[in-house]
């Protein structure tokens, strides 16, 4: 099942949730600083032993002090107009978290919008990938969340998702 939630991914109880981060894995604003926030200086310590991951890929580390086991860190584009491959790379990334997501037992896994916010990704274009990818992974997972960080962003998944399912 894929479902569309407004909370802070933080708080949600599932197997995994993916962190929207940089190349550095080192934490940073938005979703990843909650995250960094959220887990303490363990996380912090165990991104600093990954080494880094290219744009498109992810990596999985343990949940630290959030109720999640698994934080899987997953490198969205940079939105610089479209021509640079940005679409194919964020359809990477959701790919690469839920390959690894099967990989460790998960059951349960969250998304934040990955690239929508300091990445600048266009928000509806971000969700049809986002959706289109989970979609060819839902029956793998018990439940995939698309998680909002404001009613505004869970109405354009759920156009989205009218689109992604009508096609
Ligand atoms: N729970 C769920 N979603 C959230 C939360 C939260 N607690 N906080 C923010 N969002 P962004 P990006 C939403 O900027 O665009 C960081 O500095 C937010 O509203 O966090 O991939 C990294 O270190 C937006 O919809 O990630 C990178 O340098 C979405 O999360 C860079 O930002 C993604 O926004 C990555 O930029």
């Amino acid at each position: 099942m894929i479902s569309v939630q407004v909370g802070d991914i933080t708080r949600l109880e599932v197997d995994a949730i993916v962190n929207a981060a940089n190349n550095s894995l080192l934490g940073g604003g938005g979703v990843d600083g909650a995250i960094h926030r959220a887990a303490g200086p363990g996380l912090r310590e165990e991104c600093e032993n990954v080494g880094g991951c290219p744009t498109g890929e992810a990596r999985a580390t343990g949940g630290h002090g959030l109720t999640a086991k698994i934080v899987i860190h997953a490198v969205g584009p940079v939105w610089s107009g479209g021509s640079r491959g940005e679409s194919g790379l964020l359809e990477s990334c959701y790919r690469h978290c839920l390959e690894l997501a099967l990989e460790k037992g998960v059951r349960t896994i969250a998304f934040p919008a990955i690239s929508t916010g300091a990445y600048g990704f266009p928000k509806s274009e971000a969700a049809r990938i986002a959706l289109t990818t989970m979609r060819a992974y839902e029956s793998s997972f018990t439940e995939i969340i698309a998680c909002c960080f404001s009613e505004e962003d869970a109405e354009i998944y759920r156009r989205a998702r009218d689109e992604v399912v009508g096609n």
